[in-house]
């Protein structure tokens, strides 16, 4: 129990906050603030400073909040200022990406870039595209991708970027336009040693290629500027697989932590974009059985699990035809819940062991924690970014359930973004079965640093604390060597 020495008595911190008293905020000259105290300073602040970014204030509690016993144990952090620095981006770039419709009409939309932060390699993270693009919701997604590029092992820096611009609907000579405006400035920011930007939702293949294009026109370079790019101009087998089969070998991890596997398991997924299919794959081929699949419009149940054609219909869909679900559902008279999130279809069905978000934040509220429980959910595996809130992730956690946080579920995605980069250093590239065999490897290392981290920071078992410290103590430690950056 944490103790506070107050001028009048020692009063123990818990039995403060049980009678919602306010915490000292007076000290005696030279007395430190214990950790718990330090990140509620943090938070204030961040909230102040960063007024109307929800997103943001919600990932930098989520992490903050788990670093306490480190931050007790090791006071160099609180010296070094390390949360104060670490939560502020290094860069941030906004800019206005103007652009042409097939009618000749201009629109006016916003592109940004936050290059978060830099202490263990060149910025790295993904371009959303979404009408809900903000700079809070940019914020947030860089600010976890500090922790988890730390988490891959790989020399990768936290950044993310985005804009906007809605691609529901768009012609692709429309997409092509507004990618090319969006590089035209997005170009003088980045660079293979500098920052690293891919796809994220609603940036694909085509998009990445579109983005490539207009990079290397400019500065007459090829150059691995952008990872996610096509087999045949320098991208990596496995990365349009990586996230959802990266997350879904963590999920191994999990159950093998129980003594059990996939076998005969049933998995409600959500989203049907890049993460939803490949973990759908990789789910099936384990022995899981897929549920669900959803999309912005509804959910379509599936009965009698996954097969090939099936899911060759959303890949299709979703990938190349930029497509509504629906359209899947009705093909193979799938029932279709307009409106209705996967959580609720699949526990409505059945009993539901395995929840595996993977289309945005916040998709699972408590509410919907709730349903999971009753249905008998024993594990959640995040391929999302975010997607739980935190009362949901408390509820998941105070029931036992298995739960893997995002910045290590779904790192298989970046992890091998990484490898692109590497192969794009050496001008080679590696087979099929390298990539996977090594994005196996990072998966299993990072459930064990998050499992390692947990046991060492007395809550074994707690994959969400274990992974916040996993990747802090990295970054953290590489800003104090790199001095006062
Ligand atoms: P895609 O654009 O390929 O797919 C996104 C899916 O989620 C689509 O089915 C989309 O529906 C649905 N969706 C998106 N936004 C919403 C929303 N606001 N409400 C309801 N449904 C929504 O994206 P990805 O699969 O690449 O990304 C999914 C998640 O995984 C994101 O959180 C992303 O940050 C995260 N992630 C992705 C990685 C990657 O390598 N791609 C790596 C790590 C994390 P619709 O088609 O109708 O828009
Ligand atoms: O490859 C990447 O850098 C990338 C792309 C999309 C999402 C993410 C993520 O980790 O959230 C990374």
């Amino acid at each position: 129990m944490f103790i506070i020495r107050t001028n009048m008595r020692t009063v123990p911190v818990e039995e403060k906050r049980q009678k919602n008293e306010i915490l000292p905020v007076k000290r005696q000259k030279g007395e430190k603030m214990n950790g718990k105290e330090y990140v509620e300073s943090v938070i204030e602040t961040v909230k102040a400073k960063n007024p109307s970014q929800a997103e943001f204030h919600q990932a930098v509690e989520e992490v903050l909040n788990t670093l306490v016993p480190v931050l007790d144990k090791e006071p160099k952090y609180m010296k070094h200022k390390i949360l104060e620095r670490i939560t502020e981006p290094e860069r941030q770039v906004l800019f206005r990406v103007t652009w042409e419709d097939d009618n000749g009409e201009l629109h006016v939309n916003r592109g940004m870039r936050i290059e978060f932060n830099s202490a263990i390699g060149p910025y790295k993270g993904g371009l959303r595209f979404h009408p809900t693009v903000n700079i809070g919701i940019i914020k947030f997604l860089g600010f976890e991708q500090i922790f988890k590029n730390a988490l891959t092992g790989l020399p990768m820096g936290g950044g993310k970027g985005g804009s906007d611009f809605d691609p529901h609907g768009k012609s692709d000579a429309e997409i092509r336009r507004f990618t090319e405006n969006f590089m035209m400035e997005l170009y003088r920011h980045i660079g293979p040693d500098t920052d690293v930007p891919a796809g994220d939702i609603g940036v694909g293949g085509r998009e990445i290629g579109y983005l490539f294009g207009t990079y290397k026109k400019i500065v007459d370079r090829f150059e691995g500027v952008l990872t996610g790019k096509g087999l045949n101009w320098g991208g990596s087998l496995i990365r349009p697989e990586a996230t959802g089969y990266g997350a879904t070998y963590y999920l191994m991890e999990m159950l093998k932590s129980k003594g059990t596997d996939l076998k005969g398991k049933r998995v409600a997924i959500s989203g049907s974009g890049n993460v939803a299919q490949f973990a759908a794959e990789k789910v099936t081929q384990l022995g899981g059985r897929v549920v669900t699949f959803s999309d912005s419009r509804g959910s379509m149940y599936l009965p009698d699990g996954l097969n090939d054609d099936i899911w060759k219909a959303v890949y299709e869909t979703k990938a190349i035809k930029h497509g509504k679900l629906q359209e899947v559902a009705e093909k193979f008279n799938l029932p279709w819940y307009a409106g209705k999130k996967a959580w609720e279809v699949a526990a409505k069905e059945g009993q539901v062991d395995v929840a595996f978000p993977s289309a945005t934040q916040n998709e699972i509220d408590l509410n919907d924690a709730k349903l999971l429980t009753n249905a008998g959910v024993m594990a959640v595996v995040e391929g999302a970014n975010m997607p739980s809130t935190l009362d949901a992730i408390h509820h998941f956690m105070d029931n036992g359930v298995l739960f893997g946080p995002a910045k290590a579920a779904n790192a298989g995605g970046v992890a091998v973004s990484g490898l692109e980069m590497s192969q794009n250093s050496m001008r080679l590239a590696w087979t099929r079965e390298e990539v996977d065999q090594k994005l196996q490897q990072i998966m299993v290392n990072i459930y064990n640093t998050g499992a390692k981290y947990a046991e060492k920071y007395g809550d074994p078992g707690d994959l969400l604390m274990g992974s916040n410290i996993g990747g802090f103590v990295k970054v953290a430690d590489a800003m104090i060597d790199q001095g006062n950056y």
